[in-house]
């Protein structure tokens, strides 16, 4: 099986959440480092304009969003459960909550002085200057709203408490975990274990939970230079995309897909396959030949050019 290739930086929250994922399943995984913010040339090269982090690559097959990755994941380790569109309706419903009001609750509320600590040890002043710039910039072109700095801790708080009555059993959702507890980790691992914060402390059993999904590790993971990521993606073609996901009528025509909520800068290509959970586009890469990048369907927009 090729290995996949997770682009992706040490404090990225939904980098966290398919690293832990990888963890669980026990995938072999290359790790390939991309910067804080953009601009990272090497990630528009494979993904186009798509900014956010984390994308994964598998040969010539780019998945961008946590939610195809998973899916991926979930089809290569044999657990269906991790592929969001596999959970039941209220899973779903939880999950685009906690991916996203939760998600900015959690980190505007969790800033601390470790935290502060850890970007200086790892970021230059100039970069961290380039990095609230880029967040800000991102925040004012959002099309959702995004919970503001005051009500984000009181939120943050209640959605614990929620996490806390819903353990009933070992995982969120049962005794094995599923894509929601993926979902609701990466913002809580933000809190309690990079930004140190005592804001959990007094919920034992959102404790113990996070105990047992930190235990699951980052897995197998090899890092590589992001450089090779091209190499293996210029050295393969793209897998074929089934007769069945060739039949919407927009495929092989130009579009333009991009999230709908925040980072909103959208990718070009020409539709190459269609099934029920994504869109794949088939983009032309000068010196890496054609790339199909995934994207989720929910959530995300496509445009005819
Ligand atoms: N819906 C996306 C959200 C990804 C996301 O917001 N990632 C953050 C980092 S944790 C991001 O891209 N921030 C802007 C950036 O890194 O440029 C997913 O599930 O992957």
């Amino acid at each position: 099986m090729t290995d996949l290739i997770l682009h992706h930086y040490p404090m990225s929250p939904f980098s966290e959440k398919v690293r832990v994922m990888l963890g669980y399943t026990q995938q072999p995984w290359l790790s390939a480092l991309t910067r804080e913010m953009p601009p990272r040339p090497l990630m528009e090269q494979l993904a186009g304009g798509y900014r956010k982090i984390p994308v994964a690559q598998i040969g010539a097959d780019i998945f961008c969003d946590s939610r195809t990755i998973a899916a991926e994941i979930a089809a290569r380790s044999g657990r269906p459960e991790l592929a969001l569109e596999n959970c039941s309706a209220e899973v779903q419903a939880y999950v685009a909550k906690v991916d996203l009001d939760v998600f900015f609750a959690c980190i505007l509320a969790g800033g601390s002085k470790k935290l502060n600590q850890k970007v200086r040890q790892t970021m230059s002043w100039l970069d961290i200057a380039r990095f609230f710039w880029d967040r800000i910039n991102m925040g004012r072109k959002a099309s959702v709203k995004i919970v503001g700095l005051r009500e984000a801790r009181p939120k943050a708080l209640e959605h614990i408490a929620q996490v806390e009555q819903r353990l009933q059993q070992d995982f969120l959702f049962g005794p094995q975990p599923n894509h929601a507890d993926f979902s609701t980790y990466h913002s809580l691992w933000f809190i309690r274990d990079l930004g140190e914060s005592r804001m959990i402390n007094s919920f034992p059993k959102t404790i113990a939970w996070m105990d047992r999904m930190k235990a699951f590790g980052h897995g197998m993971c090899r890092e590589i230079d992001p450089q090779q990521a091209l190499e293996i993606a210029k050295n393969a073609t793209p897998r074929p995309i089934a007769a069945e996901h060739r039949t919407d009528p927009l495929i092989g025509k130009k579009v333009r897909i991009a999230p709908a909520d925040y980072g909103q800068v959208p990718s070009e290509g020409t539709l190459a396959g269609s099934t029920p959970a994504q869109w794949i586009l088939a983009r032309e890469v000068k010196g890496l030949g054609t790339l199909h990048v995934h994207f989720p369907k929910p959530g995300f927009m496509l445009t005819p050019v």
